[in-house]
């Protein structure tokens, strides 16, 4: 399976994570994806390509032209108002305040447009973000063009970024874009499976009214996990994409026999709705030692899980999201394509 990788993922590289009410290293950080790409070359997984230019027709189509002008703008802002650190939001509108209404002050409008205020930003995060989105782009151009699969080694991730906010270590919603050009390309039915410890509330967002993209979610319940206040069961979708989302929520300490039972039902559910296509939103934080996760998947469990996506036969772009047990990221990522690839 060809891989699509940006060096330039480097350019965002934050110094401070607010956690546990300190500022610590950030989890989200260059090594992890940098121990994917030696366990993909240690296990002779197919090449590592640098990807096309990112496509911007796909990314404005999908999201918010403001949004977009924010994040490209964004630094130069904050520092000709004279701020010293990186970009970290302290302000955000919440019940009984305006939630449209967009300030002037590149303060407020961090805020704004940012739902959690661990994530930051510096001098090269636009430039990473868009690099992130042209590895996607290029893997389902690939894909599209009649590969079976391909893996787009993305870092920032994306799936917890809306249409019009960031945050949860994302910027821009690298698999939501894939999908929209799946759609594009042909395909009249999308699914986006989200295997990612934390549920994907950016795409869920992004596709929550539309009958043609369904999203599948598999996470930590919300009542004890971030994103915390979305990714309900009960979340179903909303007018044509009544019964398009799926979400299933788990408690801590979740092992791979409860896990899979998931997997199945959303691979069935996912069969029987007609999808032409998948995305899947590869985490690998659901394992037992990452260290701001409650799920206890082994490392094999994830060779199984590849395997139970591959028998599902669909053309597949894979679009790493989360996982931040440094060197375990490596070999459970390539765990799961070997096992899609032995399906
Ligand atoms: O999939 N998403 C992640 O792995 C990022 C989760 C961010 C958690 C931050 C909690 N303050
Ligand atoms: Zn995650």
């Amino acid at each position: 399976m060809r891989t699509f990788f940006s060096e330039d993922h480097r350019l965002h590289f934050p110094q401070a994570e607010l956690s546990g009410g300190e500022f610590v290293t950030p989890f989200e950080r260059p090594s992890r994806v940098e121990y994917v790409r030696n366990r993909l070359v240690e296990r002779g997984m197919g090449d590592i390509v640098a990807p096309d230019p990112v496509d911007m027709g796909p990314v404005r189509g999908l999201l918010d032209q403001g949004y977009l002008k924010f994040l490209e703008t964004a630094w130069e802002e904050w520092k000709a108002a004279g701020m010293a650190g990186e970009i970290i939001a302290a302000n955000v509108p919440s019940r009984g305040m305006h939630m449209d209404r967009i300030p002037e002050f590149i303060d407020g409008k961090v805020g704004y447009y940012c739902h959690a205020s661990e994530t930051a930003m510096t001098r090269g995060t636009w430039t990473a973000a868009l690099s992130s989105m042209a590895s996607a782009q290029s893997a389902q151009r690939l894909v599209a063009g009649g590969e079976r699969a391909a893996f787009a080694l993305c870092r920032p991730p994306g799936h917890h970024s809306t249409r019009d906010q960031y945050g949860g270590y994302c910027f821009l919603n690298n698999a939501a874009v894939v999908a929209q050009m799946c759609r594009d390309g042909g395909a009249a039915r999308v699914a986006v499976l989200d295997i990612d410890f934390h549920h994907g509330n950016g795409t869920q967002d992004i596709f929550y009214e539309r009958g043609d993209v369904l999203f599948a979610s598999l996470h930590g319940a919300p009542e004890h996990s971030y994103p915390y206040y979305i990714g309900y069961a009960d979340e179903r979708g909303h007018g044509a994409g009544d019964g398009c989302n799926l979400n299933y929520p788990m408690a801590p300490g979740t092992g791979y026999d409860r896990w899979a039972e998931a997997l199945d039902d959303a691979i069935a559910n996912i069969t029987a709705w007609g999808a032409d296509a998948l995305v899947v939103s590869l985490g690998v934080d659901a394992y037992k030692e990452d260290p701001i996760s409650f799920f206890k998947l082994d490392s094999s469990d994830f060779t199984d899980a590849g395997r139970r996506i591959g028998q599902m036969g669909l053309p597949t772009v894979f679009v790493m999201e989360g996982g931040y047990a440094i060197e375990a990221v490596g070999i459970n990522t390539v765990n799961l394509l070997e096992g899609f690839e032995g399906a």
